[in-house]
């Protein structure tokens, strides 16, 4: 490839930070301010080089219109019911944003009851969250704009006629819940006090000081309650429930991403003057050593799920007039092997378990009484993605996935004798023969010995003659499984650019619970990096690709995966996408909400955490390789408005990468970003934009990898 003329960018030396006793240079730090000129002047010269480099990629047209075709099929979410209605979620194919439709029944004609794509020309504007009252007569639901975490709350009547919407609007929200009292006055949710001139996500202030409000339907927003706030510990955030029975409100207080959390609760009968200030809560645990999450109680009885002392999960009953923890009692408890992800209570007194064994999900149902299973659904290999079923309702919804499945609805009614599911809807994926390909689960030892599972996916009898493209995704961090899940973009780059899929389950996941989170997370981080790279190693070592074919890819926690990775190992992959990656690992906890990650990364202001961050952060690990050697093709893809993971990580690293390796005569692969504008790290995004990062991502890899033909 030709080599790269990449713009000159400013390095001020002189900017040097000490950490305990080491002195770092952070030359970019300029690059954190968003709004200078400078910072604007290089992100524009940046993409200069990008999109004209994109645009003339080979398949980035062909892949483009390929998606546009594939994608264009209706797309169903499970049904819900409140009050006396059914509704669901829609796309009719290419919609920008999903739209919430209403049916009086399952078999009704349906009504747009919430389009998002009226709200703005771009369909930039997404449905975040959303809560109906207990009797389904009142909707509150969450707009995010351009992908921002900040959203508005607006609320909305239901019901046969004409809805109706109310002038009350909420911000300054973020990570909130919505949670109505019964009475249907208002809703408890989360919002952070201003500290800058805008919050838009364009600006990279800490988010501190989450506080608790109660808000009054028809009242102005400074008028809110203030419920519950924490001064001494500005880090901690507070979720908020409202118990099935609506007589209790639940917090649950983390300070972090640790699937840990305090539980407090109050009487709401116990408020003579109604919710008028601070919430006398009751404290039930007062530290942060296991997690607690509602599934349900019956008066003072509670059921919890819980990692206390059981890292794949169980349930338990707490009896809050008898709260000590030597009274708790296991409902369900912990399997040895799977993990459970979630449960749900349905009619009544019925449980609806979910479990992941060995990365694939499986259901029971079992009984609230006594915890006893009283079935299991039967699932292919694959996830469930979605449920809707509630305490004081009968029917089930569930919807499962997999890698060649686009999607299965389930539909039960568990008030039935001998009750079993039928398929409800079977999403069709037109010009998709899923009985072309296969999925795999392997099982590869990593560097220390561990097995860790992954799933390959590609044409059925494929030759291991190494010949193959590969694709390679990973994330490894925050508790966070990868499952098996479709992608149009992944058939696309399976069928016609004759690629192979990998999906390694590293360490830093929940696949195998809290000690599978443990094995990836703080001095443990090295072992995700391990995990990707043996696996690349086992995908050779078995003859399904070479290095010169393997291109990795990750966002977010898993751009830091491909950052880290490309650093350790430059010849063993030859492209690398990383998509909104945290690559500064000294400052990350300085940036809105970086400060909660400090439970998987640790933070560069202690010592010993230092010390370990300092050995992987992709923005100080750039090093020239061994002579001969050079960097992979690299891609960083981010976007103005991404105020979960800013954009200056992928600023810093870019100018960094290019202005160590891009200087070097070797250097003939790209180094490379796209920085994209009314975007943000992904949820809500778009369908176009969706359309178009993946056609850039994939026309990139198969430029770089070498791809020349395009099987039709
Ligand atoms: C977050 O940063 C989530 C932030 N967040 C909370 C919420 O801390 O969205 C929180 C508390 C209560 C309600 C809602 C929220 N996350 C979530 C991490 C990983 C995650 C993240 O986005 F688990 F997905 N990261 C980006 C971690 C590093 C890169």
């Amino acid at each position: 490839m030709e080599r790269i003329k990449y713009p000159k960018v400013r390095r001020d030396e002189t900017k040097v930070d000490e950490y305990h006793g080491y002195k770092i240079c952070d030359p970019y730090s300029w690059l954190e301010d968003p709004d200078a000129q400078e910072t604007k002047e290089f992100v524009q010269k940046q993409n200069e080089i990008s999109v004209p480099f994109l645009e003339e990629c080979k398949f980035k047209e062909k892949f483009k219109k390929r998606m546009t075709e594939l994608w264009n099929y209706p797309k169903y979410g499970c049904p819900f019911k409140h009050g006396n209605m059914y509704y669901y979620f829609h796309n009719s194919g290419l919609q920008n944003q999903s739209v919430l439709y209403c049916k009086a029944s399952l078999e009704g004609e349906p009504q747009v009851f919430l389009d998002p794509n009226t709200f703005s020309k771009e369909g930039n504007i997404a449905i975040s969250s959303y809560s109906f009252s207990e009797d389904g007569a009142l909707l509150a639901y969450s707009l995010s704009e351009s992908g921002s975490d900040w959203v508005t709350v607006h609320f909305r009547t239901t019901g046969a006629g004409e809805v109706k919407d109310f002038p009350d609007k909420l911000s300054q929200v973020k990570f909130t819940s919505l949670e109505w009292t019964h009475d249907n006055k208002g809703i408890f949710y989360n919002r952070y006090p201003k500290t800058s001139e805008k919050s838009d996500g364009t600006e990279t202030d800490l988010n501190l000081n989450q506080k608790l409000y109660y808000h009054v339907l028809g009242t102005k927003q400074d008028e809110d309650v203030l419920c519950c706030e924490f001064t001494e510990n500005p880090e901690w955030m507070i979720g908020s429930e409202v118990s099935d029975c609506g007589r209790y409100i639940i917090l649950s207080i983390r300070q972090g991403c640790d699937p840990v959390n305090k539980l407090y609760y109050v009487d709401l009968t116990s408020l003579k003057e109604g919710i008028k200030g601070h919430l006398p809560f009751v404290k039930i645990v007062d530290n942060f050593d296991a997690e607690y999450d509602y599934i349900t109680n019956d008066g003072s009885l509670f059921t919890f799920k819980t990692n206390l002392n059981s890292p794949n999960y169980r349930l338990i009953n707490i009896d809050f007039n008898n709260f000590d923890e030597e009274n708790w009692m296991t409902l369900v408890p912990e399997n040895s092997k799977d993990v459970l992800e979630w449960a749900s209570c349905v009619n009544n007194d019925v449980l609806v378990l979910c479990y992941l064994h060995d990365v694939k999900s499986v259901l029971y149902v079992h009984r609230l009484s006594d915890g006893s299973c009283i079935k299991q659904f039967p699932l292919d290999i694959g996830s469930i993605v979605g449920f809707s079923g509630q305490k004081k309702q009968t029917e089930i919804f569930y919807q499962f996935t997999s890698f060649l499945t686009p999607g299965i609805i389930y539909h039960c009614d568990l008030s039935l004798e001998n009750f079993t599911p039928k398929i409800f809807h079977e999403t069709v994926v037109e010009g998709f023969d899923a009985s072309l390909y296969e999925t795999v689960q392997v099982f590869y030892p990593s560097k220390d010995g561990t097995n860790i599972p992954m799933f390959i996916v590609h044409k059925k009898n494929i030759d291991m003659d190494a010949s193959h493209p590969l694709y390679m995704y990973g994330y490894g961090g925050f508790n966070i499984s990868v499952k098996p899940s479709f992608s149009v973009s992944r058939i696309i780059f399976i069928r016609h650019l004759s690629g192979i899929v990998a999906v390694p389950n590293i360490r830093g996941g929940s696949e195998y619970g809290e000690r599978w989170h443990k094995g990836g997370m703080l001095a443990n981080k090295q072992n995700c990096f391990d995990d990707f790279q043996y696996a690349a190693e086992y995908l050779i070592a078995h003859k399904y690709t070479t290095s010169e074919r393997i291109a990795i890819n990750g966002a977010s926690n898993g751009g830091l995966l491909v950052g880290a990775c490309v650093n350790q190992r430059p010849q063993l992959f030859n492209c690398a996408v990383a998509q909104v990656g945290v690559m500064d690992m000294l400052k990350f906890h300085k940036f809105t909400i970086g400060h909660a990650w400090v439970t998987d990364y640790g933070c560069s202001s202690a010592k010993e955490q230092f010390e370990m961050l300092i050995n992987y952060s992709p923005l100080h690990n750039i090093k020239i390789p061994e002579t001969g050697v050079q960097y992979p093709s690299v891609l960083l893809m981010t976007a103005d408005h991404d105020d979960r993971v800013v954009p200056l990580h992928s600023y810093k690293y870019i100018a960094q990468l290019q202005y160590i390796m891009g200087s070097q005569e070797i250097q003939s692969n790209p180094l490379l970003i796209l920085v994209d504008t009314k975007a943000g790290h992904g949820a809500g995004k778009p369908t176009l934009k969706r359309i178009d990062d993946c056609a850039n991502m994939f026309a990139f890899i198969a430029k770089t990898i070498n791809i020349t033909t395009w099987i039709e």
